[in-house]
């Protein structure tokens, strides 16, 4: 038995995310110490393996072939390109690399063979590697897996009724189509949204809904804040409240209690303070150096030194490898600092939790 849940509601899920703050952070701070390490964050690298010149209408993207950005496009990198990246990124603390392709979908043929050829390499560094490359197919996901592939990212963005507003280029029902494509076989799910595109925060948690319901839930949640680039059409979105990036990491963090929450686009324009909150509030993954596919992300050195302030260690590559399967086995792999919270007693739950902070 775990706080995994796969019926969690959309009504009930902004019940949490507009919980007073303190209590949220506490309920979701408590839930993270049950299942991960506090203390560890794990470090990831984007390379963008082929940017720009993208045929779909994603209206947050600045690598849409349809919009003017100032974005430098190339062709699909080599395998030799990649593997440098790769080793840098490695030296600089990374465990996991993740590659992202401008792509609507994946082309059999002599790219996708170069990309095959890529997470081997990559394998082979001792790395968590995982791509982004758009719709793929059942047999496409055999053969990421058979080459090694740990991870594929496909985000769901936002809820199904507000993704019509930003994309019209393709559905939501394609979207679960290929994650239940990856989930066909051993590549770990990697999926998530975008905050500060105008949604309410019933989409937004429309979004963690529709997450949450995967059996198995996601084992990588990433949480962006739109980075509004020149030339989109969301170019004049107002930046998302850090109070919001925080209320949607909790609240993500206490529907998936397993899953790797990811702070991803969107750090450059926090704080450390709020950063802080996010860790606090479950993130325990960064997306690290000067960009992030193709916009600015903080640089190495001060991620380095808020690791430092924070006592934030990095984490090693494939150690969520074997999920603990109970609260108990995970309580006993990391003592609680104090008295043990009542909610993470044998018979307290998060929803009992919830209903007693409701009545006070
Ligand atoms: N083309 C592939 C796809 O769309 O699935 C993979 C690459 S795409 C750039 C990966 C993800 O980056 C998107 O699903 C979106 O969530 C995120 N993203 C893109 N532009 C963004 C922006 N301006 N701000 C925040 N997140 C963004
Ligand atoms: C994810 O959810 N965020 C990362 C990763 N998955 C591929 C990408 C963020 C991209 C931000 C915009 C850019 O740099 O182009
Ligand atoms: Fe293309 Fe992906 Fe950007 Fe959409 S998010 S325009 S599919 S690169």
């Amino acid at each position: 038995m775990n706080d995994t849940r796969n019926d969690w509601t959309k009504s009930e899920i902004i019940d949490l995310y507009n919980l007073p703050l303190m209590d949220l952070l506490y309920n979701a701070a408590t839930i993270h110490r049950q299942y991960h390490d506090p203390n560890t964050v794990q470090v990831s690298t984007l390379i963008s393996i082929k940017t720009g010149g993208c045929s779909e209408d994603c209206g947050y993207c600045p690598q849409a072939a349809r919009y003017h950005t100032n974005i430098e496009g190339n062709d699909l990198l080599s395998v030799q390109q990649v593997k440098a990246l790769a080793l840098r990124a490695k030296s600089s603390g990374s465990s996991r690399i993740c590659m992202g392709a401008a792509w609507r979908n994946v082309k059999d043929g002599e790219d996708f063979d170069q990309v095959l050829e890529m997470v081997r390499t990559i394998n082979k560094l001792d790395m968590e590697v995982c791509c982004t490359l758009g719709m793929i197919t059942e047999n496409q996901a055999k053969r990421l897996s058979e080459a090694g592939l740990y991870a594929y990212n496909h985000n769901l963005d936002t809820s199904e009724e507000y993704y019509k507003e930003v994309i019209s280029t393709r559905g939501y029902k394609d979207r679960l189509k290929t994650i239940e494509n990856v989930r066909k076989t051993n590549v770990t799910v990697c999926s998530g949204g975008i905050i500060g595109m105008g949604e309410s925060v019933e989409d937004r948690c429309g979004m963690l809904a529709t997450l949450a319901s995967l059996n198995p839930q996601p084992e990588s949640v990433p949480i962006n804040a739109l980075v509004a680039v020149e030339g989109t059409p969301l170019e004049d979105q107002q930046p998302v409240e850090i109070w919001e990036i925080i209320r949607m990491v909790a609240a993500t963090r206490i529907v998936m209690p397993l899953t790797q929450v990811r702070l991803s686009a969107g750090r450059k324009d926090m704080s450390r303070e709020g950063q802080a909150l996010c860790f606090f509030a479950g993130a325990n993954s960064i997306f690290a150096g000067d960009k992030l596919l193709t916009t600015p992300n903080p640089n190495v050195v001060d991620d380095i030194k808020l690791f430092e302030k924070l006592g934030l260690k990095s984490q090693k590559p494939f150690a969520k490898k074997a999920q603990p399967k109970t609260v108990e086995a995970e309580a006993s792999a990391y003592p609680p600092l104090g008295e043990k919270p009542r909610w993470s007693r044998p018979g307290h739950t998060i929803e009992k939790n919830l209903k007693a902070e409701k009545k006070r």
